[in-house]
């Protein structure tokens, strides 16, 4: 290959993906669509008392028709020690989700459709909710907190799935929280206003109906992942990954124009 031919592929590529870090790495994953129907992150290593069942696009949560209160979460496999540090190093905790019944308003019932997971001083939760706090129909959110269900993420139409991602940013021995939906960044919350004591789910996460008390709620989950950066803007997706290739092959075709050195 030519040096010039070389170069327009690079600069190409810096054209097409200029913010994508080279080091950019999915950390841990459970992908339903990937893992194909029937299979469940008990089959890739994660624990905990399960429960939902793979029809190929996403996890069901589900347990409102079974008789009286029930639960099943899973806890993904653990990352090196120390990947969530308060404070420390970036990363970001990726989900897509859409809830199909409503959480209460009702301080025990944060976990019946809830994410969570802890760093090296503390446990984090977020809860995903189809009608916000009070409210019995319009748009929900992303609430944390046990009781208080503070919105990190307001006004989400969840008639159809959204894809939420949790950038952790760390420094002077403390550490934010980026919430983005779909992308965009939506809101910055300090770690004092999620934290609570307890390390479940340390250098990891867990997901699902994690209480036998209150009432179920059902829900999907299409993807869960954890990214050793804090920002979506730097995880290659598959459309950009398909971008890039088109743009590596329009560069081949106009390079054979240009005469070799
Ligand atoms: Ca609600
Ligand atoms: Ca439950």
């Amino acid at each position: 290959m030519s040096r010039s031919r070389r170069f327009l592929q690079v600069l190409g590529l810096a054209m097409l993906f200029p913010t994508v870090s080279a080091s950019a790495a999915v950390l841990l994953e459970f992908d339903a669509a990937a893992a194909g129907a029937g299979v469940t992150p008990s089959a890739q290593g994660w624990t905990g008392s399960g429960g939902m069942t793979n029809n190929g696009s996403y996890l069901l949560q589900d347990n409102t028709g079974v008789p009286g209160a029930q639960s099943g979460e899973y806890l993904s496999p653990s990352l090196p020690a120390a990947t969530m540090v308060r404070g420390g190093a970036p990363y970001g905790i990726e989900f897509r989700t859409r809830p199909l019944t409503d959480t209460r308003f009702i301080g025990g019932d944060w976990p019946e459709m809830y994410l969570t997971w802890s760093d090296d001083q503390f446990n984090y939760n977020i809860t995903v909710d189809k009608f916000a706090a009070a409210s019995s129909s319009g748009n929900g959110d992303i609430v944390y907190g046990r009781g208080s269900f503070s919105p990190a993420i307001s006004n989400i139409d969840w008639t159809t799935p959204h894809t939420v991602f949790i950038g952790h940013r760390g420094g002077g021995g403390s550490s934010v929280f980026d919430f983005f939906l779909d992308g965009a960044i939506i809101s910055t919350i300090t770690d004092g206003s999620i934290a609570r004591t307890g390390s479940y789910a340390r250098d990891a996460i867990g997901f699902g109906d994690g209480t036998t008390g209150g009432e179920d709620v059902a829900g999907e989950w299409y993807f869960l992942r954890v990214h050793n950066v804090n920002d979506p803007a730097l995880v290659p997706e598959p459309t950009s990954l398909a971008l890039i290739g088109a743009g590596v092959l329009l560069l081949n075709r106009r390079s054979r124009k240009v005469p070799s050195k």
